[in-house]
């Protein structure tokens, strides 16, 4: 991917975030015009239920957030992963936006250098429960099912989990919810990167690490929250010939409504 990369993920987009998704499409414009591509890596929505959802009967707030996303690969590259929310995202949405799906983890070589991007879900390998949740749902046969059901249905069962995910995880110790730091030695090791983005922890961070004496480093992208209690925030990784940074989106939130 040449020129510049910009990165973003943990979104959550839903019906009930219109501030969110307006900082968000804001985001979007900008990055038609500063980037030279754009990957979202995963959760972009609080719970994808199939790629039906986005069918004729689509709600407003998805169809505002489609149009955008379109408009984003009318100009350039705009690839989608998929996130421990959005795991049912599939090629018919990415066909329908004019973008191309991520594999779950993946190598990208960008002027910053070789880059290891996930969403960041598969090295929370202390948190048991999760994973085996997410072998479960990642079943082929589990989806199956699931999809053939009607959307009602599935939407049922979405917001079923994902109150059990919220209710859970406030009991949760901290370092459970983390990326366990063998799993990120390991990413790098197999990988032979000297950099990895990732999201999903909701703590964006820039940390140094040494792995077999070289000097890595990993960035964590912050989760996007324009619509509930202050501080709102945001952000995005710019990957470019001067390196990697993270950027802060609070300046795409306009004037307060609150305030
Ligand atoms: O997402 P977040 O930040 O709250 O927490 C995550 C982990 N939780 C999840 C669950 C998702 O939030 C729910 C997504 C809904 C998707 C829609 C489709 C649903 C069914 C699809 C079947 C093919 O990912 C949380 C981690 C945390 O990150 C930090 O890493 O701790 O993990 C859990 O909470 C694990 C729980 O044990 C999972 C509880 C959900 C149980 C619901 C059962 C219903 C599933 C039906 C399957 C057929
Ligand atoms: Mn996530």
């Amino acid at each position: 991917l040449p020129g510049t990369v910009w990165i973003a993920s943990d979104i959550h987009l839903g019906p009930d975030v219109p501030a969110t998704a307006r900082a968000f499409h804001r985001f979007l414009q900008q990055a038609c015009v500063q980037a030279d591509a754009l990957l979202l890596c995963g959760d972009i929505f609080d719970a994808w239920i199939g790629d039906d959802f986005a069918g004729k009967d689509a709600p407003q707030w998805l169809r505002e957030s489609l149009a955008a996303l379109r408009d984003v690969s009318a100009r350039i590259p705009l690839w989608l992963g998929r996130g421990n929310r959005d795991f049912l995202l599939g090629e018919t949405l990415a066909r329908q936006v004019g973008a191309r799906l991520l594999p779950d983890s993946v190598v990208i070589e960008t002027a910053a250098g070789r880059v290891l991007l996930s969403h960041g879900d598969e090295y929370c390998t202390q948190d048991r429960a999760y994973q085996r949740f997410r072998r479960l749902v990642r079943r082929r046969s589990v989806q199956r099912l699931f999809l053939s059901l009607s959307l009602s249905m599935r939407r049922r069962i979405a917001d079923f989990a994902r109150r059990r995910s919220m209710a859970g995880n406030q009991y949760k110790p901290a370092a459970i919810m983390d990326v366990e730091p063998v799993a990120v030695a390991r990413a790098f090791e197999r990988s032979g990167v000297c950099l990895m983005v990732h999201g999903h922890t909701h703590r964006p961070a820039v940390h140094t690490l040494e792995i077999s004496g070289r000097e890595c480093r990993r960035i964590v992208l912050p989760d996007w929250e324009f619509d509930g209690a202050s501080p709102r925030r945001g952000g995005w990784v710019v990957l470019d010939a001067q390196g990697a940074r993270l950027k802060w989106a609070e300046a795409l939130s306009g004037p307060s409504a609150r305030s």
